[in-house]
């Protein structure tokens, strides 16, 4: 145990070498051209993608990919996606998902709880409904009248024994990149004092034989956040965004400031107008830097995206964004460059 605490202990970059040693991490420009292709952000990608490629490589569609694929996160032992996540203040888990396919139609959930599966909900909306956006009690009465089963609320071990660590300051201090120092994958379960345990997400996008993009986003939002709070993984344009022309991009980290510049959308837009996946990220967290001044240091922000070519590229305003990337070629765990230590 007390060498496991010292493995969990050790910085986040000595922790992704390790990590790459087993994975075939790579750090720096990169690009990868091809379809099917599916990214994901943080380690939890690798997993997720793997549920997305079982689509993708035989012949399905993207939007069944990114759906599949984050699924598997939602239903993992994690930190921070789906049931098992951390709680709100007030201790309740309240998750928020969207997701967008190649023809603009996109649909989303926010404040959602006891629902296991809240991205397919989304899915439901969007094919279902003519709304984009269900919250609340409204969201799961939609989910329960779907057949979605009405969990049972209780929070999990792991969240439960955070969630007292954390009462017992009640401090809210969201911790960078604590996805990838002690969230899940090769991390979990390890629980950190607190209540620092607080970031969570999955995106995911990806492109299919066809050459069609679709992207999902699933999360619990922050640890410990205000009841009620939504961040930028539930609405379309922040924390995800696909125009089948250009590309599709997801976000993840302080959702505030995700929202407060329309990131993913900023960053198709960017590739619209001719940079690549990671120029067009880099853009978006440059204008995260400029209004957030000197409290950009305390944030982190990280846009990942997929061009229509199948070029991926990914931007982060502090080191330790690391996303998964599943092609024909390659199964691998890649470091995003940063706006700090670029
Ligand atoms: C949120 N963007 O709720 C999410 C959190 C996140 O990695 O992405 N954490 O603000």
């Amino acid at each position: 145990m007390a060498n496991r605490r010292k493995f969990l202990q050790t910085s986040l970059a000595g922790s992704l070498a390790i990590l790459g040693a087993k994975t075939g991490f790579t750090s720096g420009d990169q690009k990868v051209v091809g379809k099917p292709i599916v990214i994901s952000t943080w380690d939890a990608g690798l997993e997720a993608n793997k549920g997305a490629w079982a689509v993708l490589s035989t012949g399905g569609r993207a939007l069944d990919a990114v759906e599949a694929g984050v699924n598997i996160t939602e239903a993992s032992k994690n930190c921070c996606v789906g049931l098992g996540a951390n709680p709100d203040r007030d201790g309740f888990v309240t998750l928020d998902a969207c997701i967008m396919d190649e023809a603009f139609n996109c649909g989303s959930v926010a404040f959602l709880e006891r629902i296991k599966h809240p991205v397919s909900v989304a899915r439901r909306v969007m094919e279902k409904t003519p709304h984009v956006m269900l919250v609340g009690e409204g969201a799961q009465k939609f989910a329960i009248a779907e057949g979605f089963p009405l969990e049972d609320g209780k929070l999990s071990d792991d969240a439960k024994r955070a969630y007292d660590s954390w009462l017992k300051k009640s401090d809210y201090k969201p911790a960078i990149n604590i996805e990838n120092q002690k969230g899940h994958g090769p991390f979990a379960p390890a629980i950190l004092e607190n209540g620092e345990w607080n970031h969570d997400t999955i995106g995911m996008v990806a492109m299919d034989a066809k050459g069609n993009l679709s992207g999902s986003c699933t999360t619990s939002g922050m640890g410990f956040k205000m009841r009620g709070r939504l961040g930028d993984s539930p609405i379309i344009g922040a924390g995800l965004y696909v125009d089948n022309e250009v590309g599709a991009v997801t976000a993840t980290g302080q959702g505030e400031d995700v929202i407060r510049i329309c990131g993913a959308h900023m960053v198709v837009e960017f590739m619209r107008n001719g940079l690549t996946p990671e120029a067009a990220c880099r853009k978006a967290v440059e204008r995260v830097v400029k209004i957030k001044g000197a409290k950009v240091k305390d944030i982190q922000v990280a846009f990942l995206a997929l061009n229509k070519k199948g070029q991926i590229g990914a931007f982060s305003v502090h080191q330790g964004f690391s996303y998964a990337v599943r092609s024909s070629k390659e199964e691998k765990l890649y470091a995003s460059k940063s706006w700090f230590n670029k």
